[in-house]
Order: C-alpha cells, then structure tokens, then sequence
C-alpha cells in the first residue's frame, strides 16, 4: 500500500458497502496498512449488520432422549459391513458425516496426511450408540468419543491429537505454513477453534444436508461468528497469497475450520466477500464434496438435531 488516502478510501470503500459485500481488496489494503484494529471494528460492524434475525422458537434439540430412526442393519450402524482393507494399517473410526463435526476434521487430517486408511462410520446416537461404545473396544480408548485413529497398536484420539500424530508421521508442512509467523497463527487459530466456540456450536450444530435460513443466533454465537471472520481475514490477508486457502494452500487450518464453512451453509450465515470465496473454495474441495454426498447418502437421521435449534 502506497498511501494514506488510499487506505482511508479503502476503508470508506469498506464501509460504504455496509458490510454485506465486504471487499476482500480493501481489507488486505486495511491489513498491509497494518491497521488491524480498524478492519476488525469494520468486520464487527458488518457482522452486526450481516445476522437476520426471527423469533422463531423450537425445544428440545439437545434432549437426551433418542429419536434416531435407523434404517441400517445393526452391523452396517456398528460399520461391521465394511469390508476390511488389506495391508492398510491406518484405521479411523467416525461418526455419522451429517451431524459430527469432530470426525470431519480427523476425516480430513487423514486426507491430508497422504497415507492410505481405512474408514469405519459409527452412528453416534440413540441406543445403539450406547451398546457400541460398551461393546466396542476400539472406541473405548477414548471414551467413546469419535472420531479415534489406529495405527497397528497405537491409538489416538481427539480430532487435534489426531492431525498432530499424522503431522508428525508424514510431515509438518503438509499441515502446517513454514513460514514462523504464519505457522504461529495456524496454530493458534487451529487451538482456539478446538477449545472455544461453544456458542456457536450449541447455535449452529453441524447439519451438512440442512438448509435454513434465518436461523435466530445468540449474542455469544454472532460474538463468535465475528471472532471466526476475524481469523480468516487476517490469515488470508496476511498468508493466503499461495492460494484460496486460510494460509493459501489447504492445511491444518482449514481442516479444523471446515464445520464452521458447514455451519454458515446450513444457517445461511451471511458474510463478508472474501469469506464466501474462501468457503466457495473449501465447499468444491474434493474432500469436502465426497464428505457432503456420504453426509448426503447417509441413511441415519437424528430427528432431535435435525429441529431448528434455539439461541
Ligand atoms: N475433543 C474431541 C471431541 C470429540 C467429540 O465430542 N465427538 C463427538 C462427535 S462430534 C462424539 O463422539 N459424541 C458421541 C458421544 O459423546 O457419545 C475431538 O476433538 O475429537
């Protein structure tokens, strides 16, 4: 950025558009004017703007109680059906692909990592899912927590441990930036976004085949949803340059945020032009389309997390 006047016209670029069609240009001249506090109050401000929102009310979406309608044979829900792959030793056992954001990430972390594994999909709710963990010792190493990865006799789980332990296997810069500074907020952001929130994902469950717009969002869950915007305009603005990516090629970053570009489908969530290129540029990643048609294929259907949660 050469100027002042260029930033300042940038800016006013910015706002002028009320955010909706927030230009991906005048942020990255915002950002190399290094004047980070500025973009992220513009982003603030769009985001207020940006979230319609209804009264619409709906109850027990999180209720312990089990509305799933299997429609699979108790061994395909187990994923006894699957056939085993011979010679592979890599094994990962997910959760349903419309509802469990955790194994999209473990799912994805596998892709990336190169190696060849094999899948086995679980359905995680109802009374099934209660026998399978009690009778399944491959899940009980964590818990009964998917998704969980086998190596031969090693086990790992928790979807960051997961890519960590692949990372380490095959090569930190298939997941990471090399460059310091940008492997720093990969990072950073990749721990924030598995440790925080939580707003969002009680607001936003993952739903991969849900469409619905006008979802009523809590003030945590846009506070959240303008947190995230914030990540991703300064990852692209400051590293993406290689790519479409968050840190310009696909890695670890994008693989922990992929539920969230899930999220904002699903609810419609408007946002800022630079952010629809980067979700239009993870939604046509292969990876993410084959997950979609399973998500879409899949059989299971948990009524409870199919209602229209309440903020
Ligand atoms: N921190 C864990 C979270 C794992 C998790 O909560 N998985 C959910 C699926 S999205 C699960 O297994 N739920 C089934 C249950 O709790 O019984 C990770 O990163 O893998």
């Amino acid at each position: 950025m050469d100027g002042e006047g260029e930033v300042e016209g940038a800016q006013a670029h910015a706002l002028s558009l009320a955010g909706f069609s927030f230009s991906y240009t005048a942020l990255v001249c915002q950002l190399c004017a290094m004047d980070l506090a500025e973009a992220r109050r513009i982003l603030v401000d769009f985001a207020a703007v940006a979230h319609a929102e209804d009264e619409k009310k709906s109850s027990g979406l999180w209720s312990k109680r089990s509305t799933v309608q299997p429609r699979h044979s108790r061994d395909e829900r187990l994923g006894r059906g699957a056939a085993g792959q011979q010679g592979i030793d890599v094994k990962l056992i997910i959760g349903n692909r419309n509802y469990s954001s955790w194994s999209l990430r473990g799912w994805l972390a596998c892709k990336q990592s190169g190696l060849a594994f094999e899948e086995l999909t679980v359905n995680i709710s109802g009374e099934e899912w209660e026998a399978a963990k009690r009778e399944m010792g491959e899940v009980q190493p964590s818990s009964g927590k998917v998704p969980v990865l086998w190596d031969g006799d090693s086990v790992i789980w928790d979807s960051l441990a997961i890519l960590e332990y692949l990372a380490d296997k095959v090569g930190r810069d298939r997941f990471w930036p090399k460059e310091d500074a940008a492997r720093g907020m990969a990072r950073a952001m990749v721990a924030e976004m598995h440790s925080s929130y939580l707003a969002l994902r009680r607001n936003c469950p993952m739903n991969v085949r849900l469409r619905h717009d006008g979802l009523e969002l809590s003030d945590a869950a846009r506070d959240d949803i303008v947190r995230i915007l914030q990540l991703w305009a300064e990852a692209r603005a400051r590293f993406g340059r290689g790519g479409p990516f968050l840190f310009g090629t696909f890695g670890a970053a994008d693989v922990f945020y992929a539920p969230v570009v899930s999220r904002f489908v699903t609810y419609g969530i408007r946002v800022p032009g630079f952010a629809q290129a980067y979700m239009e540029a993870m939604w046509e990643h292969e990876w993410m389309q084959a997950w979609i048609r399973a998500a879409e294929d899949e059989q299971w259907v948990i009524e409870q997390w199919d209602s229209v949660p309440v903020a």
